[in-house]
């Protein structure tokens, strides 16, 4: 089947591309199609602005993710504004601010939240959700993968996420998790469709 890959960010593309491999679905990008303005409060509702406009507009099955970083010595924020937060302008501009944020801070705990939403052209909506809880470090390590990855080391790990491999990444992400989950249920096409409102 033909996906569009709903997302301007090449991170994610990239992580996107290697986890579906095995689907066999063709994936197709953007193609210059402006994403809508994420409006939502919640993941799930951003998630579903971006792949419903790419469906709708390209008239094929389109996957978004809309994903954040919950801090928890800041309440959970940067949440669903992780991509502007401090309104800086860069990845690495906004990992000084997070770690500016955090100077001094014992409770380093955050978590990352993805989710994935496989949009119809006729408005059915598949969603998936992944988390992965971990650590914020006082400076930032590795090269690899994108946005807060050089400060977050997940649980259990002693590397950062920017010092792991696109496939290591998927097996523990957040995005992998949700990812999975997609995949699990396509094993056997595409899942079925629960009734809309039925009793
Ligand atoms: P699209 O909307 O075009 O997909 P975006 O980067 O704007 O790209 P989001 O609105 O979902 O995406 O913002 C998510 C932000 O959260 C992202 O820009 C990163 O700063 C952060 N983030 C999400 N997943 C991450 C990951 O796996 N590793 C590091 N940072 C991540």
């Amino acid at each position: 089947m033909r996906v569009v890959v709903a997302t301007g960010n090449a991170g994610k593309v990239r992580e996107i591309a290697e986890a579906l491999g095995g689907l066999g679905w063709q994936l197709e990008g953007l193609g210059g199609l402006p994403l809508p303005e994420e409006t939502g409060t919640t993941y799930e509702e951003n998630a579903a602005l971006k792949a419903c406009a790419a469906a709708v507009t390209r008239g094929l099955p389109a996957l978004a993710d809309d994903s954040g970083l919950e801090v928890a010595a800041l309440n959970g924020q940067p949440g669903v504004y992780s991509a502007r937060f401090g309104n800086r302008a860069s990845d690495t501009e906004r990992n000084l601010y997070l770690l500016e944020k955090l100077r001094g801070a014992a409770d380093r705990r955050a978590r990352f939240v993805s989710v994935v939403i496989l949009a119809y052209p006729d408005g059915h909506l598949e969603t998936y959700r992944g988390e992965l809880t971990g650590t914020l470090l006082e400076g930032p390590r590795g090269e690899n993968g994108f946005g807060y990855d050089p400060l977050f080391v997940p649980d259990g790990e002693t590397r950062t996420l920017a010092e792991m491999t696109v496939a290591e990444k998927r097996a523990i992400s957040h995005r992998g998790r949700a990812l999975a989950a997609l995949i699990e249920a396509h094993r056997n096409g595409p899942p079925a469709r629960e009734e809309a409102g039925g009793e």
